[in-house]
């Protein structure tokens, strides 16, 4: 054991001290978990005051703040990464040496906040990170889901979901605001009333839900003003129902509470699939009523005037989750505020700001009229409305083309389009990637952009390398402090520093054992969580995100299949030990998804069980991935694989984060990665793939013939087959039939219609070229090495920046 500083630590009497006024405990009789609870509750005290201070600050200069409204913020762990941001990480720890105690196993007593799917989600927290670093006044604004994304465990291949429960150690870090509480309304009637002062709405018969706010601080990097999270939870008015209570209907009695109370229940696991639920929107009228009604009781407490909102508040809207505050603020200004039409919709159209996150189409936001009318009344005859005026606006714009008039209107058969509100009431419009940005203007907004064309821009995404780095990997964090400084914590242009070392042989040593030292993370976790042996000198491939069709796990397998198939031919044909990493969570109601993790699996089974392959092929399934998993998976690996076909995936993030790392992109032209592709240039970095052009000609043409790659490439034919010959252990032939069948046959335009077969030939060139790469020691790790040294704009810090000189304007708190 490694003898103990002699002086004791100040921060153990803290954790000492909060473990005695808080659970009663000793350092003796204390469980972990006590543990976690104690040091959380330290770092919490060191970060209140900071906050309390900030917020009045900018109530008291009357400064501009950002309400970033979004459906899904996944945080992850708060503990180790509040701690670094606050500079007294190495404080603790050593005090918990000092204890005795791995502040490491501290940590993992942290069930991580997964209020979110996936890229949007995590999206929202990154930018409340950079943010808060950049002393921005923020705030994020959401739904304190009680149980987030569902945890995944593997069973005999499957998947299979389990609920999770993170509050149980997130409380910590949350503010109950009851006094901020505020009554949403659902359902009921409307009437029209002339009174003295004209016309006015009055609702009868809804049902209310109180929605009361939890505050957690978000702490940037040695921040002076943290971001404030705020998630609205849903409680019912009356606990009981005495009316019913009284007559003896107890179940009658707990309904109402039981119907309120559900509303902030869970997450959807939908990620890019939209199946118009009345829950889900409730879920989202529920958060952006009470986030308007307790921006405009601030404005009035603050400023009195409601007309000044714009120059006090800017709304970010987080894909169209969030779109009924639009009609929610005009609600509340002219239904209780006395505003007349033109006055309110002039507040509005200055506030509001619109972020595209997708174009699936099945992902676009619809809502069935006649639901929406009875579910929310009032809201329904103000969306109206504004379609009513946008029509007769696209009139003048487009006069008498019917086509295309319905095709940009907000309600149309019989649907509420989300995307197109937002569209025509929103003062800006972006997109998350140059390429994304493209083709909202060239194709899902392209008329809009006609008539509107300055309302249009990209902002590329971005990722806080304080988690991604900092936390995330921290021996290639030391490397780059010990040679560069910290300063870089905060200046991502910093980032630039790095290629002069390039040439330094003390740097390329230290990167290259960070790298190593990361793998041998990523094997003991493998092996601890599930039991599974790896090589850590073998490559590191990782395909990590959720599983959609359109990101192309699929295109994965049948590679890993056609290797299989060469080296139990010919051993020696290839000889470079792999471990493929997959890292998933599929839609639990998305079944083609589910198969293709059910076929990842017996893919692993077949290969790390056939003595031909099992030295040289590896693959590995890790459960339950989410920002923890995140964090140990991608500082170890070395190729990084983001695969989707071109135009669909609107920017990913996780291609950033690996890079960062050390990762070397295996990717096609799509999203971010053609902006990764512009920093490294394409000598370090493996393309492969049809372009969007090269796509958009086939669908144009109707040309693309899927089966014809089947009966013309005798090696893609075998490796198809092996889905439905039987060679794949421990299912049934028939298992995979479905996916088979999908990428040959079919109409021409649904066989394959992600390009699997058209891109298998390229893919498997780039992916040998990579190989090759990696077999050259010195040039590998140069190569990987500049990928990190390249990687400072994609920061949050910059994306936010751009959002700020472009949207917002917002001024940063001074110290
Ligand atoms: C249930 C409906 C639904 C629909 C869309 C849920 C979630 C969505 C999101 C918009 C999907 C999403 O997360 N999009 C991802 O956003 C990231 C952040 O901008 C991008 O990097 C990804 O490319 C994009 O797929």
């Amino acid at each position: 054991m490694a003898a103990l500083p002699k002086k004791r630590p100040q921060e153990v009497t803290l954790i000492l001290g909060k473990l005695k006024r808080h659970f009663g405990k000793t350092l003796e009789n204390a469980s972990m978990e006590h543990i976690y609870q104690a040091c959380a509750l330290c770092v919490r005290d060191e970060i209140m005051d900071r906050w309390i201070n900030a917020r009045n600050k900018v109530d008291k200069e009357g400064k501009k703040m950002v309400l970033y409204m979004s459906a899904e913020f996944l945080i992850g762990r708060a503990l180790v990464n509040n701690m670094i941001n606050l500079e007294i990480f190495d404080k603790y720890k050593a005090a918990l040496d000092y204890m005795g105690v791995d502040i490491h196993q501290v940590e993992q007593e942290e069930n991580d906040a997964a209020l979110g799917n996936g890229g949007l989600g995590r999206l929202a927290a990154c930018f409340l990170d950079s943010l808060s670093t950049l002393n921005l006044p923020a705030m994020g604004c959401g739904i304190r889901y009680e149980h987030g994304l569902f945890r995944q465990r593997i069973l005999d291949g499957s998947q299979v979901e389990m609920e999770d429960n993170w509050i149980e150690t997130g409380d910590v870090w949350e503010v109950e605001n009851p006094e901020e509480e505020v009554e949403i309304h659902f359902g009921g009637e409307i009437h029209e009333v002339w009174t003295e002062k004209g016309l006015k709405i009055e609702h009868y018969n809804y049902s209310s839900v109180l929605a009361v706010p939890y505050d957690m601080p978000i702490v940037g990097y040695n921040t002076k003003m943290p971001a404030a999270l705020r998630l609205w939870s849903a409680r019912a008015k009356n606990n009981l129902d005495m009316t019913f209570f009284n007559r003896g209907d107890y179940t009658r009695a707990m309904e109402e509470r039981e119907l309120a109370e559900v509303i902030s229940k869970v997450l959807y696991p939908e990620d890019n699939h939209e199946a118009g639920r009345q829950l889900r929107l409730k879920q989202f009228y529920f958060f952006t009523s009470a986030t308007m009604q307790s921006m405009v009781r601030r404005h009035k407490n603050l400023y009195g005037d409601l007309h000044t909102l714009p120059e006090y508040v800017e709304v970010q809207i987080n894909d169209t989750h969030p779109t009924l505050a639009i009609p929610e603020l005009m609600r509340i200004l002219m239904d209780e505020e006395g505003f007349g039409w033109e006055e309110a919709y002039d507040v509005v159209r200055r506030m509001f700001n619109y972020t595209n996150h997708t174009i699936m189409s099945e992902a676009l936001e619809c809502w069935p009229k006649d639901m929406f009318r009875l579910l929310l009344p009032r809201i329904y005859t103000i969306i109206d409305t504004l379609n009513e005026k946008y029509c007769a606006r696209l009139w003048q714009a487009f006069p008498g083309d019917f086509e295309k008039i319905s095709s940009l209107s907000i309600i149309a058969y019989n649907e509420i389009r989300m995307a197109n509100l937002c569209v025509a009431v929103c003062k800006k419009v972006n997109g998350v990637s140059q390429i994304h940005g493209d083709i909202l203007k060239t194709s899902l907004f392209r008329d809009n952009y006609v008539m509107d064309p300055e309302k249009f821009i990209a902002i590329t995404n971005g990722i806080t390398h304080r988690r991604w780095l900092a936390k995330a990997n921290p021996p290639l964090t030391k490397l780059i402090e010990k040679h560069i400084g910290k300063g870089f914590l905060t200046d991502y242009k910093q980032f630039d520093k790095l290629e002069a070392l390039l040439d330094n042989p003390e740097f390329m040593e230290g990167f290259i054992a960070a790298k190593e030292e990361n793998k041998r993370r990523l094997a003991g976790y493998v092996m601890e969580k599930q039991g599974i042996e790896i090589n850590p000198h073998a490559i590191f491939d990782v395909q990590a995100k959720r599983l959609h069709e359109y990101k192309r796990q699929l295109l994965k397998v049948l590679h890993i299949l056609y290797l299989y198939n060469k080296i139990t031919a010919d051993p020696a044909s290839f000889t470079q030990p792999v471990v493929f990493f997959f890292a998933a969570k599929a839609s639990p109601g998305y079944v083609r998804a589910k198969n293709i993790i059910r076929l990842i699996n017996a893919v692993a089974d077949l290969v790390n069980n056939d003595p031909k392959t099992k030295d040289i092929l590896k693959v590995v399934f890790i459960e339950n991935y989410n920002v923890s998993a995140a964090e140990i998976l991608i500082p170890a690996t070395d190729f990084s694989e983001q695969l989707s076909t071109a135009g669909k995936e609107a920017s990913g993030t996780g291609n950033m984060k690996f890079m960062m790392n050390g990762a070397v992109t295996i990717g096609t032209m799509d999203g971010a990665n053609v902006e990764i592709c512009e920093r490294v240039g394409r000598e370090n970095m493996f393309i492969f793939g049809a372009t969007v052009e090269e796509i958009n000609q086939m669908q144009r043409f109707n040309s693309y013939r899927p089966g014809e790659y089947y009966e013309k490439d005798a090696e893609l034919r075998d490796v198809l087959n092996k889905l439905i010959d039987g060679s794949l252990p421990g299912v049934n032939e028939r298992q995979f039939a479905d996916l088979y069948h999908s990428l040959i046959f079919g109409d021409y335009e649904k066989a394959d219609q992600y390009y699997l077969l058209h891109d298998f030939r390229s893919y498997i060139n780039a992916f040998n070229r990579a190989v090759k790469a990696y077999q050259h020691p010195e040039e590998w790790y140069r190569m990987a090495a500049y990928n990190t040294a390249r990687s400072g704009i994609f920061s949050s810090d910059r994306t936010i920046r751009e959002y700020n000189d472009r949207i917002w304007h917002l001024e940063p708190l001074k110290g």
